[in-house]
């Protein structure tokens, strides 16, 4: 039995609260130990790691990890928001009631841990002192190293942010158990695996993964379902999977931030690290805060919307980053930056790692070279001979001071604030480039009907955009009705409002494929011209569904483009974007208790589509 009460007494654990809950579930996972760690601990922890080989070295400061082959991603049919109260049951929600998840979880993990350490993670998901720092506290305790390690890239660990709580009681409990990996049924019926939010309890159970958007429970868990509850029920906040960027003009020496919200595999990493272009680079400076997650309210003092990255670092998918699409996210994985790699390629011999598009071909000499699953290259059958060498969900994890571009404030209290929200998806037709919306309403309505192309058969019909409300699909932690309302009356509080927009860096030409815009750094360029749009400085074009830029209202120097992409991409194709409405309409129907402003705002837009028939 551990001897639990020395292990918190040695670290300084003096919160009774927090006592009491790492005693309750230290009995009944029946870890061996149990050790309270610190972000100071993290050279020992790798150390322990290297040996006991769960991480290997991939360079100077720099590891490789692997992790079971059935447990890569997170699991959207096993993840359950809990609750006491059948009203929080949404349609995204995977509601089930609090009174029968709890006992369930508690029998998967009695005993669960036996043999093992039970780590023990105070962390904050919040910059020190900042005004969301109350719902930001929290311990998780996990019988996995690597999670802990993961963890403390990942969010600010250490006691200290345990002591200092206005109301002792008041951090998220947060419990991964991995389980027994190999016996758990991962995907089958008898899948034993559960991921539940106990959002009215402020409590987090996941058994049976130790991939980190299952296992890094500050991240998804807390950071997006849990602050979702948490910012409705307090009525103070939105929990958003947003990204946030800084765009300092050396001009005017104005400062203007852009959060916003993408489904996954539209760029929304690359976009978040985006440099300026070369020819705008005297003029613009392009910061990081954030690329995953933002948490939302308004400034009581200034009126305005404030944003804030509550992470501490970025779990970045590796596959296609390259110089090209992501040159900052390589600077960030460089010697020395204590980056972990999970589930690429690795070249023992050689320390290297490697992922689909992070060169055009893999390494010519195969020698020494695992796939993901730690099987050499060179012995691969004909058949397999075209498969991924990295997992396609393969991952680095590094902190955001490795960013080179990192913002100079991102860990100051106050939070940035917002100018612009945008939402963006992968649609191969009709998305303009940009489009600019004024009104509130609009702007949530457009964010409720985000989607992306389905990308293959299973996941939609051709055509049809798989919807992903605000990119927010698996982490809506109550009912889509309230969030629509709750959305509005948080930004609504706003006395200088955000502007939204839309983009689509996706457009392609319809006979030959290829993409109408060239997207990374480019991107920029539209959303200059959503600021000055928001400053008065340009007017654009007014159509049925935002405004868009006239073609010599977008800065385009130094930029080669087709006259004939950029006018499709700058314009509305109007019985498409009739087709979509009928789609938008059958979506939203399913949401009970929509605001009235949303449907209205769906009937504006689409009368004045029908007018331009
Ligand atoms: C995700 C992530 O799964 O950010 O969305 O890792
Ligand atoms: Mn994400």
């Amino acid at each position: 039995m551990a001897d639990v009460e020395k292990a918190l007494d040695d670290a300084g654990v003096t919160n009774p609260h927090v006592r009491e809950y790492v005693a309750y579930w230290a009995d009944l996972t029946g870890a061996e130990r149990v050790e309270v760690v610190d972000a100071a601990d993290d050279a020992r922890l790798v150390k322990e790691a290297l040996e006991a080989g769960e991480l290997f070295p991939a360079g100077e400061g720099r590891y490789y990890s692997r992790s079971y082959h059935l447990d890569t991603a997170r699991s959207e049919e096993r993840t359950i928001v809990a609750t006491s109260d059948p009203q929080d049951k949404g349609v995204y929600n995977n509601w089930r009631p609090a009174s029968e998840m709890r006992p369930l979880l508690e029998e998967r993990m009695r005993g669960a841990s036996a043999g093992k350490t039970m780590y023990v993670i105070p962390y904050l998901m919040a910059p020190p002192g900042n005004a969301l720092a109350p719902w930001a506290a929290g311990v998780e305790l996990t019988d996995a190293r690597t999670v802990v390690l993961h963890m403390i890239r990942m969010s600010r660990v250490g006691v200290q942010y345990l002591e200092d709580l206005d109301d002792p009681n008041m951090f998220v409990r947060a419990v991964h158990v991995t389980g027994d990996l190999e016996n758990l049924g991962q995907g089958t019926a008898d899948d034993q695996r559960y991921f539940v939010t106990l959002a009215d309890e402020r409590t987090i159970l996941h058994y049976g993964s130790s991939y980190g958007g299952n296992a890094l429970l500050g991240k998804i868990a807390h950071g997006l379902r849990q602050a979702a509850y948490d910012g409705w029920t307090s009525k103070k906040f939105l929990g958003e999977q947003y990204m946030l960027i800084g765009i300092h003009d050396k001009e005017t020496g104005k400062d203007y931030h852009i959060c916003g919200g993408f489904p996954s595999a539209s760029g929304k990493t690359n976009l978040a690290m985006m440099l300026a272009p070369d020819a705008l680079g005297d003029r613009y400076h392009v910061s990081f805060y954030g690329d995953d997650i933002a948490w939302l309210w308004v400034d009581e003092e200034s009126g305005r919307l404030y944003g804030m990255n509550p992470e501490y670092g970025v779990f970045g998918v590796a596959k296609d980053t390259n110089e090209e699409t992501n040159p900052t996210a390589l600077a960030s994985l460089a010697e020395g930056t204590g980056v972990i790699f999970t589930n690429v390629a690795y070249n023992p011999d050689t320390q290297e790692v490697w992922w689909e598009g992070r060169t055009k071909e893999p390494p010519a000499d195969v020698s020494g070279w695992l796939d993901w699953k730690g099987n050499p290259i060179a012995d691969r059958t004909d058949d397999e001979v075209g498969q991924p060498w990295a997992h396609p969900n393969s991952r680095f994890t590094t902190t955001l001071d490795n960013v080179p571009n990192i913002a100079e404030d991102y860990n100051s209290s106050t939070g940035v604030p917002i100018d612009a929200i945008i939402f963006g998806g992968r649609t191969r037709d009709r998305e303009p480039l940009i489009r600019a919306i004024t009104d509130l309403a609009e702007g949530v309505y457009d964010g409720l009907t985000l989607g992306a192309e389905a990308t293959f058969a299973a996941e939609g019909t051709e055509g049809v955009l798989r919807y992903d409300p605000m990119s927010n699909r698996p982490f809506m932690a109550y009912g889509e009705g309230d969030y629509a309302r709750h959305y509005l009356d948080v930004v609504g509080a706003a006395s200088d409002q955000p502007i939204f927009a839309h983009v689509n860096w996706f457009q392609r030409d319809p006979d030959d494929g290829h993409f109408l815009w060239h997207g990374y750094r480019d991107n920029l360029r539209p959303l200059l011209w959503l600021l000055q749009l928001r400053n008065g400085e340009v007017k654009g074009h007014e159509t049925p569904v935002g405004i868009i830029p006239t073609e010599d209202e977008l800065n385009l120097e130094g930029m080669a483009t087709s006259p004939a992409d950029l006018a499709t991409i700058l314009s509305i194709n109007v019985p498409r974007w009739r087709q979509e409405m009928a789609n938008r309409e059958e979506h939203l129907k399913q949401f009970p208790g929509l605001p009235e402003e949303i449907w209205e705002a769906h009937r504006r837009v689409a009368a004045a589509l029908d007018a331009e028939a």
